[in-house]
């Protein structure tokens, strides 16, 4: 209990209420498709953490979006939460070491946690010409996957870059980018997305603390909570697709959220993701409800097979 105390102590010294931090915990046992009997034994993961995995956190080929977005997530403090219930030993843009520290904290890790660490990589890995065209440390992105990702526990790749290769595998590719999986010829855990939403990479990590497994994964190794349906199957504006004829109500979600984009190129039907229920921004909003039409970011082939964008498929 002390432990419980402390932490919301700490999060009301943040200004973020115990209400606030249910909110949370409710939206994210949802999101992990769980009963809200879940939602109490949610909170306890990040109130009285009693394991804390290690992770690795490496960056490739990639705009860093997926850690941007995990950072200034909707509830500004989730990434605190995150770090709390993970003890993340290496990520370049949040760790406090820098050049041959960096390295060497990495190297230690991976040798002091071989098999028992989580890996966590972001972005593309580049193959043409040994893997020149992309390097930390002076070693290839290459090299470090090779090094690394096989004496991980599990591979989470974060981001559509890190999953199916994304924009830095668009043709004509000269850096040969390619997804991880492809590269090391492993199964990794797929959050897909450009960038993916924060809440499907936490709710897999609860998952893993609270039931003590990864979640269920579809062919693709996405977890099926987030990605079992398509965008257009969950999608407010889908009346207006279906029937033409459809008759605006005054004050309805449809007549708030407007009509159908498939026109103008949305690739909602053949896209996979929880967007419209988990949306972005502390669930303020998603592509389709500002008024833009999915342009299939967490799918494989996103960019080529997407684009050109606003073209009816
Ligand atoms: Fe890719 Fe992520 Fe898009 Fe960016 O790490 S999925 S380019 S949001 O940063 O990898
Ligand atoms: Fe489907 Fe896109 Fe139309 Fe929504 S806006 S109903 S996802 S085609
Ligand atoms: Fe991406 Fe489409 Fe969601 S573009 S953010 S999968 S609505």
């Amino acid at each position: 209990m002390g432990k419980e105390n402390e932490f919301y102590t700490r999060l009301e010294n943040k200004g973020v209420t115990r209400r606030d931090f249910m909110k949370f915990c409710t939206l994210l046992t949802a999101t992990m498709g769980l009963s809200s009997s879940f939602i109490p034994k949610v909170a306890e993961v990040f109130a009285a953490p009693k394991q804390r995995p290690s992770v690795v956190w490496l960056h490739f080929g990639e705009c860093t979006g997926c850690s941007e977005a995990m950072i200034r997530t909707m509830y500004p403090w989730t990434d605190e939460l995150v770090l709390d219930i993970l003890s993340v030993d290496y990520h370049e843009i949040i760790m406090a070491a820098a050049g041959q520290q960096a390295e060497e904290v990495l190297q230690s890790t991976i040798k002091k946690n071989a098999g028992e660490f989580i890996c966590v990589v972001e972005g593309a890995i580049a193959t043409a010409n040994n893997g020149i065209y992309g390097k930390v440390g002076n070693r290839t992105f290459l090299e470090i996957a090779k090094d690394v990702c096989p004496k991980a526990k599990a591979v989470i790749c974060q981001g559509t870059c890190s999953c199916f290769g994304g924009v830095q595998a668009a043709k004509p590719n000269p850096g040969g980018y390619k997804s991880v999986s492809e590269v090391l010829g492993i199964k990794t855990l797929n959050i897909p997305g450009c960038p993916p939403n924060p809440l499907n990479l936490i709710g897999t990590i609860v998952n893993y603390i609270l039931l003590g497994k990864l979640p269920e994964l579809d062919n693709l190794g996405r977890p099926l909570f987030a990605y079992g349906k398509t965008i257009h199957d969950q999608c407010p504006r889908r009346s207006h697709f279906e029937n033409d004829e459809f008759v605006l109500e005054f004050g309805s979600q449809e007549a708030i959220m407007g009509f159908c984009l498939y026109k103008l190129g949305c690739r909602g039907p053949e896209t996979y993701n929880n967007c419209p229920t988990a949306k972005f921004n502390g669930g303020t909003s998603w592509p389709i409800q500002a008024g833009h039409p999915c342009i299939g970011c967490s799918q494989p082939g996103f960019w080529d097979e997407m684009s050109p964008f606003y073209k009816e498929m």
